[in-house]
């Protein structure tokens, strides 16, 4: 069973004046284009294609809004890092993306999803010293974790970790096997739970 039966998809936006009322509380998934972020969502809400997952890079373009319950929500933001886009394309989504975590009084906390293969890249590090500038709690998911053998996943980990010192905490996850999944869902529980900050 879902963990959140009720989880429905709300809408996509392109511009803030489509965004949902910034009410209650919600919480961004950001990441490289093709990272896995709308496959993580489906783990942890656990329902298959709930957020649309593609082989093909930049499948996201919108802003998605996923209600879970009554003032909770969980946003797919479109991927980062994909070379295939026009430069005002990719000016539309710096754009956005400002907009967005500017704008919102309602967001919690940020799940950056990083593939564990490549580690913490530019668009990666940019978020995060975006996230530290407004105080903004970020959780790392490690994903893709199958694709690495046992130790050079723990390696992996260790040296993100290290990366992030205090910034941000992190743990491996895997849409394949499932790896981290209770981990991720508490996390996510927890920061819908976090009251606004003052
Ligand atoms: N082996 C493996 N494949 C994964 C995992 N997570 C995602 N994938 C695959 O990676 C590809 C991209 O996944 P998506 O979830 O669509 O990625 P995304 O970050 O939402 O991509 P955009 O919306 O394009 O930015 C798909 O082919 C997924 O099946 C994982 O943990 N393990
Ligand atoms: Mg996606």
């Amino acid at each position: 069973m879902s963990h959140y039966p009720d989880a429905h998809f709300i809408k996509s936006a392109n511009a803030v004046s489509q965004f949902v009322p910034d009410t209650g509380a919600e919480v961004a998934v950001a990441g490289r284009s093709n990272a896995g972020k709308s496959s993580a969502i489906n783990i942890i809400v656990n329902r298959r294609q709930f957020a649309r997952t593609s082989k093909t890079p930049g499948r996201t373009q919108l802003v998605n809004f996923f209600g879970l319950q009554e003032q909770r929500r969980l946003i797919d933001l479109p991927g980062y890092g994909f070379a295939r886009v026009s430069d005002k394309k990719r000016a539309h989504w710096r754009n956005l993306m400002a907009d967005y975590f500017e704008c919102r009084k309602s967001l919690r906390g940020l799940f950056l999803i990083v593939d564990i293969r490549r580690g913490l890249m530019e668009f990666d590090q940019q978020m995060l010293s975006f996230a530290e500038l407004v105080s903004l709690p970020t959780h790392v998911l490690l994903t893709k974790s199958d694709k690495l053998k046992r130790g050079q996943a723990a390696t992996a980990l260790l040296e993100v970790r290290r990366e992030l010192r205090d910034i941000a905490t992190v743990q491996q996850f895997s849409t394949l096997t499932r790896l981290g999944e209770a981990e991720a869902r508490a996390q996510l529980d927890q920061f819908l739970s976090e009251s606004a900050a003052e």
